[in-house]
């Protein structure tokens, strides 16, 4: 079983590489819910979604959240009801959000929602929230306010200078079914190069499965989503400095940890055009290898996930590409 740590659309792209390197029942993806908001009455989760919309060829391409082939038929009206939308919400993409809140209104859990969805949208790999509790990101703007993430990165176009992140209710989370015992019986774990602060942290914030990554057999390796000291998309470089991170494949890594001192990862990939930094991450005591990681063609990402595969050991000895390393 190969686990994924996944945010949203920069996990989406890798995971249309591994699954065409791993069969998709092979595959468990552990998702950020630290991201989810309620509007309308609605609850909406843009991780769970994003992925789901990808992997489903549903996505709105140049976005990469929400669907393609998009009307906004309720939100003209909701308009002429005096609201005020701040997050765009389509048609089809409030479907899903009604679809999830009755379900959830009936007491079904988050979970088992989002098995529901996926299965509905065909997809065989499985899709798991980390968390049925509540657990919310917020950004505490240097200004003294407290936001939620959304409210930040969509509603503020992430201008405002950030003091402090804050996964609410992380501490008192539980882990959602299946994922302890995913993580700890993985073949590998995989770190998608999804933000480190508001998509992978706060999945590791869940006291259980930060206990499960730091005893699970499995390597746990990680793929920069720093290129050349930028983000490759989304606004990474503007939390990493709130939380002492610098904005770079290293820094990351720094962040992250080595899981030989009490930290996350055990292996750390970066794009090529950072290989200069392999002895500074590898002085920190993982694994580093360097690789093409701009995942716009799908055989690139393929080839990536390929690479994870070798370095989390978790690549059958007889087929792996180019013989034993
Ligand atoms: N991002 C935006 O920049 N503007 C939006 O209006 C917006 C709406 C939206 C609706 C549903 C959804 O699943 C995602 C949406 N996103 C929007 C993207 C969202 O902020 C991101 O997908 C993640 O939450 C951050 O990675």
């Amino acid at each position: 079983m190969v686990v994924v740590l996944a945010g949203g659309v920069g996990a989406a792209r890798f995971l249309r590489g591994l699954t065409a390197v791993v069969a998709p029942e092979d595959i468990t993806v552990i998702v950020n819910v630290g991201d989810d908001l309620e509007l309308h009455g609605l609850r909406i989760c843009p991780d769970l979604d994003s992925i789901t919309y990808w992997l489903a060829g549903l996505v709105h391409p140049e976005q990469q959240w929400g669907r393609a082939d998009e009307r906004f038929t309720v939100r003209d009206e909701l308009i002429r009801l005096g609201h005020e939308p701040w997050f765009t919400l389509g048609d089809r993409d409030l479907a899903l959000h009604v679809h999830r809140t009755a379900l959830l209104r009936e007491g079904m859990a988050l979970s088992a929602v989002t098995a529901d969805v996926t299965r509905r949208h065909g997809l065989t790999l499985r899709l798991l929230p980390v968390t049925d509790d509540r657990l919310e990101t917020r950004i505490h703007t240097v200004d003294g306010r407290d936001l939620h993430f959304q409210q930040w990165w969509v509603g503020e176009r992430a201008v405002p200078d950030v003091a402090r992140v804050e996964y609410r209710g992380a501490q008192a989370a539980r882990a959602a079914p299946g994922v302890v015992e995913a993580i700890v019986d993985a073949d590998v774990v995989i770190v998608a190069p999804s933000n480190p602060v508001v998509s992978v942290a706060p999945i590791t914030a869940v006291p259980a499965v930060a206990a499960a990554l730091a005893s699970t057999a499995a390597r746990v390796v990680g793929v920069s989503p720093i290129v050349g000291g930028r983000v490759v998309r989304g606004m990474a470089h503007r939390l990493l400095p709130a939380v002492g991170a610098d904005v770079d494949a290293t820094g990351v890594a720094a962040w992250y940890g080595a899981r030989s001192s009490g930290g996350l990862l055990d292996a750390w990939i970066v794009d090529s055009v950072d290989a200069g930094a392999l002895p500074d991450v590898r002085a920190l005591g993982m694994t580093a290898s360097a690789t093409d990681t701009l995942m716009d063609d799908p055989d690139i990402a393929a080839a990536l996930a390929r690479t994870v595969l070798g370095l989390g050991h978790a690549w059958p000895q007889d087929d792996r590409p180019g013989g034993p390393a």
